[in-house]
């Protein structure tokens, strides 16, 4: 049975034991006395108010329900550190004579609470005084007068004549205070409407000076309220950290108004008893949907309000924009500015489009556009060629419109090799660096595009040293382009007829360069694999290399000779000068006609002279007639180039002129093969001079005249434009008009 009640006990300590390390109270307290709500830290019973500290323990009369502060009314208590409590009135009555009649004078203690400053001390009385005295670690008096000889006219009015009242500024916690009114001596006259002196503290404003009835009687309103100050604890919020009783519940701290201790908040947005953390504790208000006036969102009409926690949002109803400046929705009102700014916007933005579009169908077209010149310029044809079987050494690159523009600077006049009747020269710069010579190609019409083709393919794979090697070449272009390997030495033309390139060729030189493109020549005619005519060689179209190795180039004219076909009738292409005779009054091609063009280079190189020179007398404009009328008339010696006779090698250039002659015969059946040439020229530079031929010689030199004809029927009607040969180098003649 003991052992029992011992558990019982336990068990309640250890209860009480968990609800005060919370500082929270047991959830089953009285919450209301009357009309008072009872508020933590506040409370009725034990466990129910703050720490057990009688300080904050109110008693609760059940019969006439009245909540008591020891044996005051309570009126109620706030959160931020106010008790309001009734306090009845200090009165001193007298009678007609003077003679001190009934009174009530307080000595009121408060405990642990202490006075507030809100509160004033009032006297009501005429020809009065009263006095205040508070108790605490300091000791304070004030008082105050009050003088009339009749009710004052005016009601409201506590200034000194019927009612006094004074602010005071009592010491911070003050827990004792005492009121005490009296008559000033013999001022007996006023006894008829004002019986008695009354003095109270009350909370500031709460009394409302009535003159008659409240001189007369106050003391059947005999209470105010009072406001005491009251605060968790003696230490600062600093003080007591994270110990406190706030914090936790979102609530904060501040220091007590009263001067010791510490009270507690709700958080703004937040409402509740803000020492609690149960449902009770500080919730966040829902100003959307609250009742109350304070909290109340302010979002006005065109806005609608959002809750969150610890505040709001007014956020504006669509069409409407928040102003920032007065935190109010205004109407989306388009100025002209707007009206204007979003015009130039959307009109900037259609021209972009529009110039988008426009760069996009450019660029279409011109994809296309290069596609449709690829094709027709027999693209399709090569890339099936270059990976079908038959042309296994082909090695055709073939380059992209944008690759040769990058690499020509944009076709920029500095890259300008040459420009001729065969179209212009680009020196081109690959992007590995690697310098390349970019030519236009010549294409007649579209029938002449797999004939094209071959020849691409055909040269491509020539690998000759005495051979301008084909590397590749770009379609995408109205004209094809050649890329051609670069020789930097300039043409045999330059070397014989410019200046530009220091001393002259000697005569080994000269010797050498004609064998090399006879060899080539040859080799083109019968040793490739598809007999090649060049069909413009000229001294033009002869490079020469850093060591003067010819370079046999410019196959713009070329054709190939099918197998089966020994001439082909084509439009008669080549230069004046170096015109097949034949060829061009029959347009019948074959490779004799590459051995004419041969010959008058050997003469060119012999001579030093043009193939066509217009300051020569009018029989010998012409080279070929002008080797011959020499060699007819005997004087060799003059025409030959000084520079080049000497005493050793007279034979073998006589030797080279009869080869010249042979070569430029009218009727191409008479002139040698290539072949032969070549074996004849190399013979020279190996055995120096053996006379194979002497016999031959001299043939038909009148018929070598023949090529005045072309002459005279071109070249004087447009000896004007014959300035070099150069611009008119290439002359195209229909021959079948
Ligand atoms: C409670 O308040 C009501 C209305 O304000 C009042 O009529 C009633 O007398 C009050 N009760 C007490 C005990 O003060
Ligand atoms: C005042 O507070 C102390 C502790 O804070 C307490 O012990 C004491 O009983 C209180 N006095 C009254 C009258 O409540
Ligand atoms: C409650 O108040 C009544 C009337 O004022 C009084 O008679 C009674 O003793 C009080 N009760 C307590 C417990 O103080
Ligand atoms: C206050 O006055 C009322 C009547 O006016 C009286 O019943 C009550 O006892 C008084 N209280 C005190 C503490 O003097
Ligand atoms: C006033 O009070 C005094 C003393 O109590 C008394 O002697 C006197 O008669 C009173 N005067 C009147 C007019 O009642
Ligand atoms: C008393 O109330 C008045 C007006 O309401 C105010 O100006 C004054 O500061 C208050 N005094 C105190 C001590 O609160
Ligand atoms: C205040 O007054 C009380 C009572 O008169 C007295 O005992 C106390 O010593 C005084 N305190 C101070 C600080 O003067
Ligand atoms: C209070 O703060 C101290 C140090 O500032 C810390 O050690 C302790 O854990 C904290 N207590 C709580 C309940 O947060
Ligand atoms: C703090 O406020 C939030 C939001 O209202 C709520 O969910 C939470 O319960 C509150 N905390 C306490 C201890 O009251
Ligand atoms: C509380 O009071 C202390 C000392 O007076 C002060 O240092 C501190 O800043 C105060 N804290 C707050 C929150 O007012
Ligand atoms: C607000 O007041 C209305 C009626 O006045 C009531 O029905 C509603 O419950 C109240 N809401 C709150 C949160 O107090
Ligand atoms: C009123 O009472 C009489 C008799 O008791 C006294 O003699 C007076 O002195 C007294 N008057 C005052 C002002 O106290």
């Amino acid at each position: 049975m003991k052992m029992h009640s011992v558990f019982l006990v336990a068990i309640f300590f250890c209860l009480a034991c968990t609800e005060l390390v919370n500082g929270q109270p047991r959830n089953d307290c009285q919450t209301s006395c009357g009309n008072v709500t009872i508020e933590y830290p506040f409370g009725t019973s034990q466990g129910c108010y703050y720490a057990d500290d009688p300080s904050f323990s109110l008693t609760c009369n059940e019969t006439d329900q009245k909540l008591l502060f020891g044996n005051i009314e309570v009126i109620n208590m706030s959160p931020s550190g106010e008790l309001r409590v009734w306090k009845n009135i200090s009165y001193a009555c007298y009678n007609s004579t003077g003679n001190l009649t009934d009174y009530s004078y307080h000595t009121t203690t408060l405990g642990n609470l202490s006075l507030s400053r809100k509160n004033e001390f009032t006297i009501v009385g005429c020809n009065a005084y009263a006095y205040l005295s508070t108790f605490g670690t300091q000791n304070y008096s004030t008082g105050c007068i009050s003088a009339c000889d009749s009710p004052p006219a005016e009601n409201g009015g506590c200034n000194g004549a019927g009612c006094c009242s004074t602010d005071v500024s009592v010491p911070l916690g003050s827990r004792e205070y005492r009121t005490r009114p009296a008559r000033l001596a013999s001022m007996t006259s006023v006894y008829d409407f004002n019986p008695c002196i009354y003095a109270f503290l009350t909370e500031n404003s709460t009394f409302h000076f009535d003159a008659l009835e409240d001189l007369k009687n106050l003391r059947n309103v005999n209470k105010f309220p009072l406001v005491l100050d009251w605060s968790i604890g003696h230490q600062t919020c600093e003080q007591v950290g994270n110990r406190s009783i706030c914090g936790l519940n979102n609530s904060t701290c501040f220091n007590s108004t009263r001067g010791t201790g510490y009270n507690c908040k709700c958080l703004e947005g937040f409402e509740g008893n803000p020492y609690l953390s149960n449902e009770h504790g500080c919730q966040d208000i829902n100003e959307c949907t609250t009742n109350s006036t304070i909290y109340k969102h302010n979002c006005s009409d065109p806005s609608t309000c959002r809750n969150k926690v610890g505040g709001f949002d007014c956020k504006c109803k669509s069409g409407y924009r928040l102003d920032t400046t007065n935190m109010s929705c205004k109407r989306k009102d388009f100025g002209w500015a707007t009206i204007l700014l979003g015009t130039i916007i959307g009109f900037l933005s259609l021209l972009l489009l529009i110039s988008c579009v426009q760069q996009r169908m450019k660029q279409r077209k011109t994809a296309e556009l290069r596609q449709k010149f690829f094709q027709q310029n027999g693209g399709g044809m090569l890339v099936q060629r270059l990976s079908g079987p038959g042309t296994p050494n082909a090695n055709v690159k073939i380059f992209t419109e944008e690759g040769m523009k990058t690499s020509t600077n944009g076709y920029d006049q500095s890259r300008i090799l040459g420009q001729g009747g065969q179209g212009t020269v680009y020196k081109g710069i690959l992007p590995d660096n690697s310098i390349v010579a970019i030519k236009k190609a010549r294409l007649g019409d579209n029938s002449q595009v797999e004939q094209f083709i071959n020849e691409v393919l055909v040269l491509s794979q020539i690998n000759h040293r005495n051979v301008v090697k084909l590397l590749g070449c770009c379609l995408e272009t109205e004209v094809p382009l050649l890329v051609y390997e670069f020789i930097n030495s300039g043409t045999l033309f330059d070397h014989l007829h410019g200046s530009l390139f220091g001393p002259s060729l000697t005569w080994e030189q000269r010797l050498r360069i004609a064998v090399e493109i006879a060899g080539t020549l040859a080799y083109l005619h019968s040793s490739a694999s598809i007999p090649i005519i060049h069909r413009d060689v000229k001294t033009a179209n002869i490079l020469l290399d850093e060591n003067l190795t010819a370079k046999v180039a410019d196959f713009g004219a070329s054709r190939l000779i099918p197998m089966d076909k020994e001439q082909l009738t084509t439009m008669v292409q080549g230069t004046i000068g170096y015109l097949d005779p034949e060829y061009y009054h029959t347009g019948l091609l074959n490779e004799k006609s590459d051995v004419y063009s041969f010959g008058v280079v050997v003469m060119e190189l012999l001579t030093g002279q043009k193939a066509l020179c217009f300051e020569r007398p009018q029989q010998s404009k012409h080279l070929v007639n002008y080797i011959a009328s020499a060699m007819k008339e005997n004087r060799l010696h003059e025409v030959i180039d000084e520079k080049v006779i000497n005493e050793k090698n007279w034979k073998e250039i006589e030797e080279a002129v009869r080869v010249a002659m042979e070569c430029t015969r009218v009727t191409g059946e008479e002139r040698p093969l290539m072949k032969e040439v070549a074996a004849k020229l190399e013979g020279l530079t190996v055995t120096k001079a053996k006379h194979q031929w002497s016999d031959q010689y001299p043939g038909e030199v009148t018929e070598n005249l023949v090529g005045v004809g072309i002459l005279s029927e071109q070249g004087d009607t447009s000896s004007t434009g014959y300035d070099s040969i150069k611009n008119v180098a290439s002359m195209h003649v229909a021959a079948g008009r």
